[in-house]
């Protein structure tokens, strides 16, 4: 019997820290926020490193389970409709092939495009030093990754079974950030921009993007005095901590 869900999500939104949100969503699970606050290294305080002993945004705490942990924002989805996704909406259960699909291209996501783009954040705005190759490096394999995306949405309006499920969901807020990750352009992947204004237009992706605080990428998009100032807070907070 599935158990009424009573969920805490541990986040501050962003690339990572919005896949759960939006699957909350999607879903129409209820749930609390607690923002963490990476700046104050609120993510290595031993209360959280119970949550997640990697210190990392996001995860969360299910209270109706005993209150069992999730860290890792695949493990969370997959936990979240295991247990949550009774009308297999993100998940397909009964169709092996199907699901084998999706969690596929959620892997993709998770050891691909996540990795790829995490890098290359760090080089193109959180270190003050600017080096070419490594991002050039980061882009021409984002691009890579972005090439197989559009090759598989060729024709299809989502990646598994033209429907919305978690395939898309993972590496969407991923991927609508590829300027922030050093790809200014997405033109040359007509299926995956087509794909992006699709899910832009789902309200409960866009409601689970502005959880718990309002979306940034759009606003660093349109205003590069933000995302100059955003990049400087960053820079000067990994200079302090990496000491490299
Ligand atoms: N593989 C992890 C990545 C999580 C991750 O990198 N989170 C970042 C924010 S996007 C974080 O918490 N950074 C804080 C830190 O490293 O101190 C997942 O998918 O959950």
């Amino acid at each position: 019997m599935t158990t009424s869900p009573d969920i805490t999500l541990y986040t501050t939104g962003g690339q990572n820290g919005g896949k759960p949100s939006i699957i909350l969503e999607e879903l129409g699970i209820p749930y609390k926020v607690k923002n963490i606050e990476l700046r104050k290294n609120e993510q290595f305080e031993p209360w959280f490193l119970k949550i997640n002993p990697n210190g990392k945004i996001p995860a969360i705490v299910d209270h109706s389970k005993d209150d069992f942990p999730v860290f890792e924002s695949t493990a969370i989805a997959i936990y979240l409709c295991e247990n949550y996704d009774t009308e297999e909406k993100l998940l397909p259960k009964n169709d092996p092939k199907l699901r084998s699909q999706v969690i596929q291209w959620v892997i993709f996501e998770a050891s691909g495009i996540g990795p790829a783009q995490g890098q290359s954040n760090f080089y193109c705005r959180f270190n003050s030093e600017k080096i070419p190759f490594a991002i050039n490096k980061c882009a021409n394999e984002i691009k890579r990754l972005y090439g197989v995306l559009n090759k598989s949405l060729e024709g299809k309006e989502y990646l598994v079974g033209n429907k919305f499920t978690l395939a898309d969901a993972m590496s969407y807020p991923m991927v609508r950030g590829h300027f922030f990750s050093g790809v200014e352009s997405i033109d040359e992947f007509p299926n995956l921009k087509a794909w992006i204004e699709r899910i832009d237009a789902r309200p409960a992706t866009q409601k689970g993007l502005n959880v718990p605080v309002p979306d940034k990428m759009k606003e660093y998009r349109e205003n590069p005095e933000k995302l100059e100032e955003f990049e400087k807070l960053m820079q000067s907070y990994f200079k302090d901590r990496l000491k490299i």
